[in-house]
């Protein structure tokens, strides 16, 4: 049964939904709506009214990390203590809030409010050192956050802090050695090196030129 992802022409959330599905090797197809010429017709079609998407066996299912722990747990890449997986997850949400951020910088640059959007770029440099400083005192001796081995979240959590470091510059892991070190193994999983050297580049809408 081959997954059906649908998301805009983005990095963003579709990016941690996409590196899951590649790391576990399951097939899918994707639909990249244009953010732009698309999005506003095909709103609709979705439940919720927002992507990502992802069908499973002709349902929709809606919400990042509600995608991203189904898959984790489906295919068994997750952590299977309570408390653990919920403290994993914590990171993952904190991201999300650094990431509604992004968006609101993003429409304020579209809708020509330059100060709004130079103002949330700078918020975004801000919330995210925090987040970066907690997910480094989270990662074991082993590499990966609360865990002995990599689950759903570290995959998820690589994807996020590879946008961020394109979007604010190679220093933004320094001092946070085993942050980078996570960041390197997941990238360095042929899936995704494969993926990193064959995606898109940014649309308009997503290019941090000029912003960050
Ligand atoms: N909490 C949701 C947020 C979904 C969301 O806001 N998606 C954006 C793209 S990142 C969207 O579809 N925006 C279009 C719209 O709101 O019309 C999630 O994590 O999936």
């Amino acid at each position: 049964m081959a997954y059906k992802l649908y998301y805009l022409d983005l990095r963003a959330r579709g990016e941690p939904v996409r590196w899951l599905l590649k790391v576990l090797v399951q097939a899918y197809t994707e639909e990249r709506i244009s953010v732009f010429t698309q999005w506003p017709q095909r709103k609709k079609d979705f439940e919720f009214e927002v992507t990502p998407v992802l069908e499973v066996e002709g349902q929709q299912l809606h919400q990042t990390t509600v995608i991203c722990r189904y898959l984790g747990q489906r295919h068994d890449l997750t952590s299977h203590d309570l408390w653990t997986r919920t403290r994993q997850e914590e990171v993952m949400e904190a991201l999300h809030d650094v990431s509604n951020i992004v968006s609101t910088a993003f429409i304020a640059r579209v809708r020509g409010d330059d100060a709004m959007a130079k103002g949330d770029a700078e918020k975004v440099k801000v919330k995210l050192a925090v987040v970066i400083r907690n997910i480094e005192t989270r990662i074991t001796e082993q590499g990966w956050i609360l865990a002995a081995e990599m689950t759903w979240v570290d995959v998820c959590v690589a994807a996020y802090l590879d946008i961020y470091e394109e979007i604010l510059g190679q220093d933004l892991l320094t001092g946070h050695p085993r942050t980078a070190a996570l960041l390197k193994n997941v990238r360095s999983l042929p899936q995704i090196s494969a993926w990193i050297s064959e995606r898109p580049g940014w649309t308009k809408f997503e290019d941090p030129e000029g912003l960050f």
